[in-house]
This record gives structure tokens, sequence and C-alpha cells, in this order.
């Protein structure tokens, strides 16, 4: 064989591979050319027989020949494939690839539910910045001046003398400075206080308040809508339970259980045996309230109430620890979507 013969082995291989309809038919060309018995080994047994200062150039065509071979061979076998039917294309036996769908956050879920079950009844959704006043966060909601949670330890400050809302009432300051009565809204967002985090603790917590203001707003309104909530969240046969507390902002104020949803109230391991469950804090908003935002304190009337959701979702969703919320582990959060 001379280089001649070669190079028209290869042009003629290249023709065969093109030719090659089938896989089968593809894996015969290789075997032809390639195999053990095959051309390409007849032409290395033939080098010998080549002229001494002939045989570089032999020994390079040579090796172009299996490499431009070896290299039509997969790229035809690549389309044949690609253009064959997915019966042949596809081992149907192995397991499937099924991506990941996003889904909304546990805590963005309770939230969404809590503004639904109150947008049925009237109310609309207010928001305001994270970063806000001492007035609008302190002083208008009635919170004395030498009150523990002004302190530094306890709330972030910025530089500039502003803070980052401890809670979400100052939303609820804004709308009242800037709308007449009536008032209903509802304020979700996000609050921060600087605790130091744990299993129960974030800096950063998410909160829903609700204000309804008019005349001769009542505690058994703020009852009766606290109950419908109630059935609406957790079920229709859910009972409520208020309990005397204390806060600036509202007087009376009131801590507000809800019947425990796992054991109804017979008393089990998530109520602590209590048979109860506290969801929220509420009250009627103190005159002086009403006065910072301008309301008239004598005839205006009114209730608010404020949840945290980590702690309700914490509860409903059986979650031992705060930060596992966090944490933006796709194998926790999942469980949820
Ligand atoms: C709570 C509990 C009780 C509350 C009061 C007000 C405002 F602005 F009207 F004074 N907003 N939110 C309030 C009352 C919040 O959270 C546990």
């Amino acid at each position: 064989m001379q280089l001649e013969d070669l190079h028209s082995l290869t042009s003629q291989a290249l023709t065969d591979i093109a030719n090659a309809d089938s896989a089968d038919a593809l894996e015969n060309v290789r075997v032809h050319y390639l195999g053990r018995k095959g051309k390409l080994p007849e032409i290395m047994a033939g080098l010998k027989d080549i002229a001494p200062e002939d045989r570089p150039a032999f020994g390079k065509g040579a090796n172009d020949f299996k490499v431009q071979v070896s290299e039509a061979l997969q790229s035809r076998k690549t389309e044949l494939l690609s253009h064959s039917s997915p019966a042949d294309a596809i081992d149907v036996t192995l397991p499937g690839n099924t991506g990941f769908r996003g889904g909304i956050h546990p805590i963005r879920q309770i939230m969404l539910r809590v503004i639904d079950i109150f947008d049925r009844i009237g109310f609309n959704v207010a928001t305001g910045p994270d970063v806000e006043s001492v007035f609008n966060n302190f002083d208008a909601l009635n919170t004395p001046a030498d009150h523990p949670s002004r302190d530094e330890q306890d709330t972030f400050y910025l530089s500039d003398g502003s803070l980052l809302r401890t809670q979400t009432s100052p939303i609820q300051i804004r709308h009242m400075l800037q709308n007449p009565p009536p008032v209903r809204i509802i304020a979700p967002g996000r609050a921060y206080r600087r605790d130091t985090p744990d299993a129960t603790h974030s800096a950063n917590f998410h909160q829903v308040e609700g204000l309804y203001v008019a005349e001769n707003v009542s505690l058994a309104d703020l009852k009766g809508d606290l109950t419908y909530f109630a059935h609406e969240i957790i079920g229709k046969n859910t009972n409520v339970r208020f309990r005397p507390h204390f806060f600036p902002f509202t007087e009376p104020s009131v801590e507000v259980d809800f019947t425990c949803h796992v054991c109804k109230g017979k008393g089990c391991r998530v109520c602590k045996n209590s048979g109860w469950i506290e969801i929220l804090g509420a009250g009627m908003v103190d005159p002086r309230v009403f006065e910072q935002v301008g309301y008239n304190p004598e005839t205006t009337t009114g209730y608010a109430f404020g949840m945290g959701l980590e702690r309700i979702a914490m509860i409903m969703l059986e979650i031992d620890d705060i930060r596992r919320l966090y944490e933006n582990d796709a194998r926790f959060l999942r469980q949820f979507a």
C-alpha cells in the first residue's frame, strides 16, 4: 500500500460513514476500518514494506486515517442518535430528571393567608419603610421615654437617629397621620429586635398587625373579628380566649389564645397540656395614640392586634428551631411548598 492508497482509503471510509443510515450499519463500517481484522491493522502491517525515506509521511497518513475515521464515526453516531425515534435514543428505565419546582416560603404562605382572611372582612393592606423614626415607632405609640424596648440593647438605631422598626405598628401610625377615620388596615412586614438569635429568637422576624378605627368600636368587635380569624386560619370549632395583658399603645390590652389545633383543647405536647395556644396580642387603641395622630381622642375608638408569623409557622408546622426558616435549605423548605 502506498500513500496515495491511504488517502483514497480515508475518503472511502468517510463516505461509508456518511452513508451509514443506522447504528448497526455504522458499527459494521467501524469494524471494517478500525476493527481487529480491519483496514487499520492492515495499514500498520504494511509499514515495513514502505521505503525508509517514505515512512514518516506514511506514518503520519496512517495516524490521520485513524483520527479522521474515529472522529467521523463519533459524530455520525451522535447524529444518528438525535434523529432516531425516542424509543431508540432514550433508556426509559432510567430514573426521570424531574427538576425542581419553586415554592412559596412558609412565612410568606402564612402572611398571604392572614391577608386574605382579613381582606374578606374589609381590611386593606398598608405598607411602610423598615427604617423608621423614633416618633412613629415609639412616641406616637405611647411608649414611655424610659421603656426598656427603646434601649440600644433592644433596638437597632442608625447613626442619623432613625431606627429599624421593632414592630409594624409605625405603618399604622403613618396611615392614621395621612387618613381620617374610619380606618381598616392590615400591616404585614419585617420587624427588627436586637435579640441574640436562638431556637425561638431572631433579630429579624415578620409580623402582621391589624387596626380598625371608627365610632363605637368595642372589645366585642375585636373578639368577634378575631374569632372569625381563628375559624378561618385553624378551623370552625376553634375557641378564642382573652387574657388581660399590658401594651403601652392599647387599653385594655389582651393576649389572645386559640384552642390547640392538634388536640382540639384536650391537652397535648404542642400546647404543653393547656389546650390553648397564644397567637396574638391585641387591645383597644389608647386615646393617647389617637391624640398623637391628630384624631379626636374623645370620640374615636378602635381596636388593634398583632401577631408574629414565625411563631405561628413554628406552632402550625411543628418547626422546632426558628433558624430553619432562614437557612434556605431546600430539603427543609420543600416540605411546605
Ligand atoms: C400588638 C398588640 C396590640 C397595635 C397597636 C397599634 C396602633 F398603631 F394602633 F397603635 N398598632 N398595633 C398593637 C396592639 C399591636 O402587637 C402584638
